[in-house]
């Protein structure tokens, strides 16, 4: 059954009901649209349709359960029609860092043949400078009767708003982050900023859909940049003895000056990836960018290279790895260096025992569970066998730890939060 638009609930289908597709489903069907989320994985659709969640997200659960049982959000894996389509599927990259653009392309494959004229279709997905346009010549190719001049019957109105909350406080933040819409043609961004304002409390920022591309992939690109000069920063103070956490506490007094944190890497589906995007859409004159995400890139293999010489020293080495997720206090394991370097520690200690201790999970992900020599186990258990102690996320229990356990150990804290 397709949406049934109301005069007071405009139609809405969601394409892709991921991280970010599933909590503005959920927020727009609480917010007075009726909306139907298109997704490829069955379970997920069953899922949600039990009035259930496939992923944690804070406060998304019990918005889902809501609309559901209300009838104003409802799965399916078939694309409906729709008066309005948010298209929030997955932009990867590819060989040699190139952007895959076939989940939009697929996406709009699947629009075409259901427009009437009139729709309004908004690619969320965080998208390299021509994606919008991209996926209008993908519609507009399956569907020559179908034009972009605005104002006849058969119109398409595209628009790019790109998403910008922050995994772990998404449902707060869908609702007060200021929002960027790039409209392509017509009137699809005034189009646009009605429908988002049914749940954005957060000022509207229109441009044209090129930029506002640009504006999402920036915005990553310049925290990328910012954590790059950190970890270079702790790999340079590490050489010459200094505290690197002293060191930019001290620098951040200076009232003009901001530097971010370092850690073990950068991990999540959006920093680490985003730039490579400004990177393929500019390789002679992004410099910058590119050596920042081979910065945060190679920040992995020094905590090893820092680690392995103490581990050979000691016979059956007991090393507790705490942290698995990509960032503090979530379940959420995308591209997480953390696991990554657990992941390498195995392979090149395979006499040690790598005690992997994540209180987000019960299971271990399937690599490292393959690993004889690497276990999930609780955080005092761990750091009581352990020889090693290799903080490599800040999650709350890890910081709240009695120092006093860590006593006679040799520990790497990678994130600085035992001092
Ligand atoms: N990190 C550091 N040091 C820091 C800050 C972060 O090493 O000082 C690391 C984290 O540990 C993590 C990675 O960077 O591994 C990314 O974490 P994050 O919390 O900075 O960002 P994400 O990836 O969860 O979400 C980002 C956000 N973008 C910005 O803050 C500019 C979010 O607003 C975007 O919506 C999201 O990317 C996205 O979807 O693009």
């Amino acid at each position: 059954m397709p949406p049934t638009a109301t005069a007071q609930r405009p139609s809405v289908a969601v394409i892709g009901l991921g991280y970010i597709g599933l909590p503005t489903a959920a927020v727009l069907a609480s917010s007075g649209a009726e909306v139907v989320g298109v997704d490829v994985n069955a379970d997920a659709v069953t899922t949600i349709n039990a009035g259930r969640v496939p992923f944690v997200e804070p406060d998304m659960a019990t918005t889902v359960a809501g609309v559901v049982s209300q009838g104003y959000l409802r799965a399916t894996t078939e694309t409906p029609h729709a008066e309005n389509y948010i298209v929030a599927v997955p932009t990867p990259f590819g060989e040699g860092h190139q952007p895959d653009l076939s989940y939009i392309e697929t996406a709009g494959k699947q629009i075409a043949p259901l427009l009437e004229g009139n729709e309004l279709i908004i690619l969320e997905s965080t998208s390299p400078p021509g994606a919008t346009e991209f996926l209008a010549e993908t519609i507009l190719a399956a569907r020559s009767d179908l034009t972009l001049k605005p104002d006849t019957p058969q119109t398409i109105y595209f628009a790019h708003c790109p998403e910008r909350v922050l995994p772990g406080r998404i449902m707060i933040e869908l609702r007060t982050n200021d929002r960027i819409v790039g409209a392509l043609n017509g009137e699809a961004g005034e189009r646009a900023r009605d429908l988002y304002q049914l749940f954005c409390e957060g000022e509207f920022l229109m441009t044209d859909a090129r930029t506002a591309e640009m504006a999402k992939l920036t915005e990553n690109a310049y925290r990328d940049v910012n954590i790059a000069f950190a970890n270079e920063l702790s790999m340079i103070s590490d050489g010459l003895d200094i505290n690197v956490w002293e060191l930019i506490r001290l620098a951040n007094h200076h009232p003009r000056v901001n530097i971010l944190q370092p850690g073990p890497g950068v991990g999540g589906h959006c920093i680490a990836v985003d730039p490579w995007f400004i990177v393929a859409a500019a390789p002679d004159h992004s410099p910058l960018v590119r050596t920042a995400r081979e910065v945060n890139d190679a920040k992995p293999d020094f905590v090893i290279d820092k680690l392995l010489p103490q581990a050979t020293r000691i016979n059956d080495v007991q090393i507790a790895a705490l942290g698995l997720a990509f960032k503090p206090n979530i379940d959420d394991l995308r591209e997480s260096p953390a696991r990554r370097i657990v992941g390498r520690l195995s392979e090149a200690l395979p006499e040690a025992n790598i005690m992997a201790v994540e209180p987000n999970i019960d299971t271990l992900p399937a690599e490292l569970e393959a690993r004889e020599n690497v276990s999930l186990t609780g955080l005092h258990e761990a750091v009581r066998a352990a020889d090693i102690v290799l903080l490599l996320v800040d999650h709350l229990e890890f910081s709240r730890l009695d120092a006093s356990l860590l006593a006679q150990k040799i520990v790497h804290d990678t994130r600085g939060v035992w001092g």
